[in-house]
């Protein structure tokens, strides 16, 4: 029993905890707008990303049993009930962690995002935050924890997507892209939850290098949602990398509802941005996840989309859809050793170099590093093509990338003439080496 005094200073404790918490409430609301002052992830570092300029996409699930899209289907080509139960026949036999990393490292990728956790919500990792994970499938093998080892290995950055919507989980309150009666009042902040002790998960066991958030448009996330698991992952690891698809707004341009540190067009080359870090996610097929015979880009679409991309001054993250025995198909790691090939000779104009100071387009795109440009002919469309003048700047030596000279003609008030030979010395993308007298990388844009 309370004496009445008691009760008295009760009422009056509980008041002034009510207090505190409308308080605290408010403060939230305004503090919660904003990342708190010095917890973005350094230009050191995501400097150091965008020097890698390619990596490797790879969406992967139980779906890859039907050949439709990850996330998407769920309701559509499969029926829910099908396709929630699609996991307990998943048993990609064939895979094998090693295998799909150098599949990465022959493309000359530097980076590998595996989807540890897509929009029908199945976990690829032993979580103990939900059942529906790979230890409950016949594979019962941690793909997300053998691809961390296999990277760390081979000496590639291992990276995670992670969608902050999952239309699986009974507490998310959108149960269907398609379906809206589907609808329920869910539980956003037990969602949260559940989704930051996931992350704690995946960051402290598989130390990603970036994290690859996705999902953000659907109205139950909020820009306050965003912030708190933004600074809840930095206060784990201040250096993970992070996607600006965990704030809300555009993926292709930074607003005041963005959360994250680079932007993300997605399946399109993005626009030449000297100032935000970005990142182009685009399939080597059509579909993210696994489609079979679906049609694949020819070796000269993949090259000009990475080549376009380095041009804008940004990031390419190529997709590759694994079949559901675990492998990833011939043809495909094909094109990425040819891609590699290509690579291997002409690095130098795309790893750690910046976009510009041209426009990427039709026939040509260029990237820069101290001294040189470097101009990336797609096509001979004329015997001497004109580049825009550069004021103030003199060509000292042109040639083609580990080859022969080229000659050119510069004059103070005129385009640059470029004389091609008859043939490109390479099919698909012949790399010019523009020797300058100055500085490139601190030539502005040319329209
Ligand atoms: C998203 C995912 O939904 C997709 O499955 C894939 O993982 C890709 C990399 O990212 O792409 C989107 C995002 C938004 C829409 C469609 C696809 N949308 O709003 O219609």
């Amino acid at each position: 029993m309370l004496t009445a005094r008691q009760h008295g200073n009760n009422k009056r404790t509980l008041a002034m905890a009510g207090l505190a918490v409308v308080l605290s409430m408010i403060f939230y609301s305004v503090q919660a707008q904003q990342l708190a002052p010095g917890i973005k992830t350094s230009k050191a570092v995501i400097d150091g990303f965008m020097d890698k300029r390619f990596g490797m996409f790879i969406h992967f699930g139980p779906v890859s049993l039907r050949g439709t899209e990850i996330g998407w289907s769920r309701g559509s080509e499969v029926a829910t009930e099908e396709y929630d139960n699609l996991y307990k026949e998943f048993n990609p036999v064939l895979f094998n962690a090693d295998a799909w990393v150098k599949a990465a490292k022959d493309a000359g990728m530097k980076y590998v995002t595996i989807t540890a956790k897509h929009h029908d919500g199945f976990c690829e990792w032993p979580t103990a935050a939900s059942d529906y994970n790979i230890m409950h499938t016949p594979f019962k093998k941690d793909i997300v924890g053998e691809l961390a080892a296999a990277c760390k290995k081979q000496g590639i950055a291992f990276c995670i997507y992670f969608t902050v919507l999952d239309w699986h989980d009974a507490d998310y309150p959108v149960h269907s892209p398609h379906d809206s009666t589907k609808n329920v009042p869910g539980n956003m902040p037990r969602f949260v939850g559940t989704i930051k002790k996931e992350l704690k998960e995946l960051i402290t066991q598989y130390k990603p290098y970036m994290l690859w958030f996705d999902g953000n448009w659907e109205k139950p996330w909020t820009k306050e949602y965003a912030v708190d698991v933004y600074q809840y992952i930095k206060s784990l690891d201040k250096n993970v990398i992070i996607n600006n698809r965990l704030g809300k707004g555009e993926h292709i341009a930074f607003s005041s509802e963005s959360v994250g540190d680079y932007l993300t067009p997605e399946q399109k080359v993005g626009a030449l941005n000297m100032d935000d870090p970005w990142e182009s996610c685009i399939t080597i097929c059509n579909q993210w996840a696994w489609k079979p015979n679906d049609e694949m880009k020819s070796l000269k679409q993949c090259l000009q989309t990475l080549v376009k991309t380095a041009g804008g001054n940004g990031n390419l993250l190529f997709n590759v859809g694994p079949m559901m025995d675990g492998r990833m198909e011939a043809r495909q790691v094909n094109r990425l050793k040819e891609m590699g090939g290509w690579l291997k000779k002409y690095g130098a104009s795309i790893y750690g170099t910046k976009g510009g100071p041209y426009y990427p387009n039709e026939t040509y795109a260029a990237t820069r590093k101290g001294n040189i440009i470097y101009l990336h002919i797609f096509e001979r469309k004329a015997a001497t093509p004109e580049l825009p003048l550069l004021p103030g700047i003199k060509i000292i030596k042109a040639h083609f990338l580990n080859g022969p000279a080229v000659t050119f003609k510069q004059e103070t008030a005129s385009p640059i003439i470029i004389d091609l030979p008859k043939e490109l010395p390479d099919a698909v993308s012949s790399v010019i080496v523009l020797e300058l007298d100055k500085n490139a990388e601190q030539i502005p844009v040319i329209k």
